[in-house]
């Protein structure tokens, strides 16, 4: 039997994914904006590789989500990453808003969240890896800068696995937004929403889960319930490479005023703040981000597995 995902006209799956799905196996989509522009180079295509690795150790199908060609690509070959990587910021970073014009033009994209949660759906995977997700900024209440990473997650049925948000937003925001939308936030192991770089924010989750069992178990449950929208796994920075919570704080801070200064806004925004903050950390927050990634992708593999366990389609 052949499902939907087959027939789409602007999907374009691996053969190693498109046989994944067909086999019933466990796979994880990954997003390409924060290969593009969240990261230098090289590290930026290490890192991207040592995710579909951490994947594969952990027993699921990696799917690295971008846009080449015109074509929603679910699963890149390691040139095609290293492309999207080297390009970087030539690369375009495209959110929902930007598909319409790069699919009918044929051109290139970096995925965020919000669109690779897009190819998710359309390849029919339902749980993702990342970093942190896009979220209120912090000063939307005049500049209505708010991520459409939230509104996706309102709106399309994919789990987004991420080390909460960093706080560069305005996370009781985030979650206040997310609480509109009616998006569930389960900590992982926590009842705090982690903070990107430190395990804690001085907010918590909605629910606290302790296993992949039963986040899979909740996930099949709220899409019986309602088949639309996603849900936010918030899995904490590993303790070890946790940085410190004032500097963190002092630093995002200097970032924030250096992109006010120099007029930053739009999607310009959040790569901005991220090299800002390397640069101010001397890449201390570059390492964090790499392993709150692979730790990432190494509980959304387990929740995959779960999740297909028992998935009933
Ligand atoms: N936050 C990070 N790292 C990232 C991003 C956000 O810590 O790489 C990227 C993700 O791709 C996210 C996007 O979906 O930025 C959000 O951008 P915006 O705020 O413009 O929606
Ligand atoms: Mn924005």
């Amino acid at each position: 039997m052949f499902s939907t995902h087959m027939l789409h006209p602007f999907l374009a799956l691996s053969p190693e994914v498109k046989a994944a799905l067909h086999q019933h196996q466990p796979l994880v989509a990954l997003e390409s904006t924060i290969i593009a522009h969240g990261m230098p180079y090289p590290q930026n295509v290490e890192t991207a590789l040592l995710v579909e690795k951490t994947v594969r150790d952990s027993g699921a199908i990696p799917a690295t989500c971008a846009i080449l060609g015109g074509k929603l690509k679910a699963g890149l070959t390691p040139e095609e990453i290293e492309y999207l990587g080297k390009n970087g910021s030539k690369i375009p970073k495209s959110s929902r808003r930007d598909l319409p014009y790069l699919v009918s033009k044929q051109l290139d994209g970096a995925t965020t969240v919000a669109s690779t949660m897009i190819i998710a759906h359309l390849a029919d995977i339902r749980i993702f890896a990342t970093g942190g997700i896009g979220g209120v900024h912090r000063g939307a209440t005049t500049t209505m800068d708010i991520s459409a990473d939230l509104q996706e997650l309102a709106r399309t049925p994919v789990a987004v696995v991420s080390a909460g948000a960093k706080s560069i937003l305005d996370l009781g925001l985030t979650l206040e937004y997310l609480e509109t939308m009616g998006v569930p936030v389960i900590g992982y192991q926590t009842p705090d929403f982690p903070a990107f770089y430190t395990r804690k924010s001085g907010h918590k989750v909605d629910f606290q889960l302790d296993t992949p069992k039963e986040i899979a178990q909740l996930l099949h449950t709220k899409w019986q319930l309602d088949p639309r929208g996603g849900a936010l796994i918030a899995n904490p920075v590993p303790e070890k490479d946790q940085l410190d919570a004032d500097l963190m704080e002092k630093t995002i801070a200097q970032a924030v005023a250096e992109a006010d200064k120099q007029g930053i806004s739009g999607k310009a925004l959040t790569p901005f703040l991220l090299a800002k903050m390397e640069q101010l950390t001397a890449g201390r927050s570059l390492q964090t981000n790499i392993a709150l990634v692979l730790n990432n992708a190494r509980l959304a593999a387990e929740i995959a597995e779960r999740w297909t366990m028992n998935d009933e389609r």
